[in-house]
């Protein structure tokens, strides 16, 4: 049986009993599951992800949308549905009311599965990677909804950067513009998913889980309405060379180009793409930063929940 908190979400049990007893619960997207990833490594690495949550001491609530609802802790039928079904509508912020109005499934991004996790109470999100200002911004006017949403849910959300598919400078003005902190958890770099550093800095570095609490804490209680990024980079051993992956992108973003692909259609593309091109080697890194980001978001969920008053 699943709680139910208003006729907007569905609450996993395990989720709903945690977040009554004010213990540390962790929110997760499923785009990652229904168009990151291969049919059944999507399904493997998601059970990963939340394996890691729970190894840190908090429970994982993988948020989709189904039956007019958001679900929020999905079970293992759920995520194999997500994992297999065709054709599972990507959600963002500006989906979300046709989608719950259409009452079929929706695979929620970073910024739509904040919304679910703001409305669930949930304090801490993870994602490997974060959607951001698309590289040629400045003639398409691509930039992802994630980064406006981080300026509207107060959620913290904790990450390894995001891919250079993006323009990872640019991401990085563009959250300064909106006010959106960005600390990072012992690392210097803004991380680029797959490999450790951007090439640009985080504007705070902050070592300890408690004192990033803390500053979300004090970020909150200044009135501030939005959220702040976390980032932590995929471990050393995972990583993959940055130049190499640059020739890698820069191809894919060439046949992006050529075959007209734009819109909510060109993450997915790109993230395909890659992965196609690093035969299988980025879908091992993807895996690991997956489940390193889960695990950190996993501590500082429960450093959180330990400062409440
Ligand atoms: N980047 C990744 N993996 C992902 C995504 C981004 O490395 O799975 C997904 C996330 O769900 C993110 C979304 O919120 O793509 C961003 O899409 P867009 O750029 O269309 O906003
Ligand atoms: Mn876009």
């Amino acid at each position: 049986m699943n709680g139910t908190v208003n006729e907007l979400i569905e609450l996993g049990e395990e989720v709903a009993t945690a977040l009554s007893e004010r213990r540390p619960v962790v929110a997760l997207e499923s785009t990652v599951i229904a168009h990151g990833m291969a049919y059944p490594g999507n399904v493997e690495t998601a059970r990963a992800i939340e394996q890691a949550v729970r190894s840190a001491g908090a429970v994982p609530a993988t948020i989709g949308i189904a039956d007019g609802r958001f679900v929020v802790g999905m079970d293992d039928k759920r995520i194999e549905q997500f994992a297999t079904t065709q054709g599972v509508p990507k959600v963002s912020s500006r989906d979300i009311g046709p989608v719950l109005a259409g009452g079929g499934l929706g695979a929620t991004t970073v910024a739509s599965s904040l919304v679910a996790a703001d409305l669930a109470g949930i304090p801490v999100f993870s994602t490997a990677g974060i959607g951001g200002v698309h590289r040629g911004a400045q003639t398409t006017f691509d930039i992802s909804a994630d980064l406006v949403q981080f300026t509207r849910s107060r959620v913290a959300v904790v990450c390894a950067g995001a891919k250079s598919i993006l323009d990872l400078g640019l991401t990085l003005e563009y959250l300064e513009t909106l006010g959106v902190p960005v600390m990072g958890y012992r690392c210097d770099d803004f991380p680029a998913f797959y490999c450790r550093s951007s090439g640009f800095r985080n504007p705070q570095r902050i070592d300890d889980l408690a004192a990033i609490a803390r500053a979300l804490r004090a970020h909150w209680a200044a009135g501030l309405p939005g959220g702040a990024l976390v980032t932590h980079p995929i471990a050393e051993a995972d990583a993959l060379d940055a130049q190499a992956m640059e020739e890698v992108i820069e191809r894919a973003l060439a046949d992006a180009d050529a075959e007209g692909v734009t819109g909510p259609a060109i993450t997915p593309y790109l993230m395909k793409a890659v992965s196609r091109a690093t035969e299988g080697r980025s879908a091992a890194a993807n895996r690991a930063v997956l489940i390193s980001t889960a695990a950190v978001a996993g501590e500082l969920a429960v450093a959180y929940a330990r400062q409440a008053g």
